[in-house]
């Protein structure tokens, strides 16, 4: 058994459309436990430096645009390999080709906007590290 904790964020579509109390439950209801949590408005500055990795890519402006157009929860969950069975919970980047069942299945349709996919997670043990930093202090995660 190994205990992790990864990055999730809420994103802004998830945010508008009433889920995050849903998104949160299935979290939980898989094993998983919210270890710190906040509201946070994105600036140009500071999503384009947490999506830093797709700087280059073409989706970038858009990506930033989506991420800087509502509130985002940022949150730590913590349990057994808690990196990849977020993952599996949030389901394929892109909601049309996820399973159902999958978070992005099941709150990001329907999705025109590949952005704009309910959820972010950490996708290794070095992106959580640096993401959880991103936004909490070691103070918030006791
Ligand atoms: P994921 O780890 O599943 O969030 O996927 P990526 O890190 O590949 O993508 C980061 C963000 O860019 C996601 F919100 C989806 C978005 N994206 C696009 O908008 N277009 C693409 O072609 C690929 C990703």
């Amino acid at each position: 058994m190994t205990v992790q904790r990864t990055l999730s964020i809420i994103k802004p579509d998830a945010v508008k459309k009433n889920s995050v109390g849903q998104i949160i439950s299935r979290f939980e209801t898989a094993g998983l436990k919210v270890v710190a949590v906040k509201k946070v408005y994105l600036t140009r500055e500071t999503a384009g430096e947490f999506y830093a990795e797709h700087k280059e890519r073409p989706f970038f402006g858009e990506l930033v645009d989506f991420m800087t157009s509502g509130a985002c929860y940022p949150m730590v969950l913590e349990g057994d390999n808690a990196i990849l069975k977020n993952r599996e919970l949030m389901g394929a980047t892109n909601p049309n080709k996820a399973e159902a069942g999958t978070i992005r299945h099941d709150f990001a349709l329907p999705c025109t906007d590949l952005s704009a996919n309910a959820v972010h997670g950490s996708d290794s043990e070095e992106s959580a590290a640096r993401e959880i930093a991103f936004f909490f202090a070691s103070a918030d995660l006791l």
